[in-house]
């Protein structure tokens, strides 16, 4: 009998700190969140704090905001400093962790634009050609930006003969092509270029 007792003594032992095990599962394992780094735009020269408005919250700690930190990274992922004064692409990441060690991370883009900062249209430029050229107002065609790299692709071109827009190239008549060539950046920026190219 007193074996028994014992057995059962044993057992609710063990249930006892199986139960204790599954408090310590039941510990604090869900990261905080982080909020407030939508990815945005700022005019160069605009003072920001890259912590403004950014926070975090943890279900068992509460706000954690002031334990966050952030590195900032180029495009090609150098570790740079946040300069608005240097146009470009910034892309930040926050990290924090809650006092359990549960880690978030968010990266955001912020990008430094300028007005200035327009689309060049090169490799275009005014013309006289022959009733029998095969003229091809995109041959040589660039289109580029400091920050989106190369915009030929989005390039439109309209086609204008002795001022009146057309939509077919008819070289065989002669007079003035105006080639109006507009692309704009990711900015919204556009650039236009307008070559004039006669037909003899
Ligand atoms: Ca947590």
């Amino acid at each position: 009998m007193k074996k028994v007792l014992l057995l059962v003594i044993l057992s609710f032992v063990l249930l006892l700190s199986s139960c204790k095990n599954t408090d310590k599962e039941k510990e604090d394992v869900i990261p905080p969140v982080i909020e407030g780094t939508l990815d945005m735009e700022l005019e160069k020269n605009t003072e920001f704090n890259l912590l403004d408005g950014v926070t975090a919250i943890d279900v068992v700690d509460g706000d954690v905001t002031d334990l966050i930190t952030y590195t900032v990274r180029d495009k090609d992922g150098n570790i740079i400093e946040f300069d608005s004064k240097i146009f470009g692409m910034y892309y930040i990441t926050y990290i924090v962790k809650d006092l359990s060690n549960n880690l978030s991370a968010v990266t955001r883009l912020i990008h430094i634009s300028s007005e200035s900062d327009e689309p060049y249209i090169e490799g275009v430029e005014d013309l006289v050609i022959g009733t029998a050229s095969k003229y091809d107002p995109a041959d040589d065609l660039y289109a580029s930006d400091e920050i989106d790299g190369d915009l030929t692709y989005a390039v439109i071109i309209n086609y204008y003969f002795n001022g009146e827009e057309v939509f077919n190239l008819d070289y065989s008549v002669e007079g003035f092509y105006t080639f109006e060539y507009i692309v704009t950046n990711s900015r919204g920026i556009t650039a236009t270029k307008t070559i004039t190219v006669e037909i003899r």
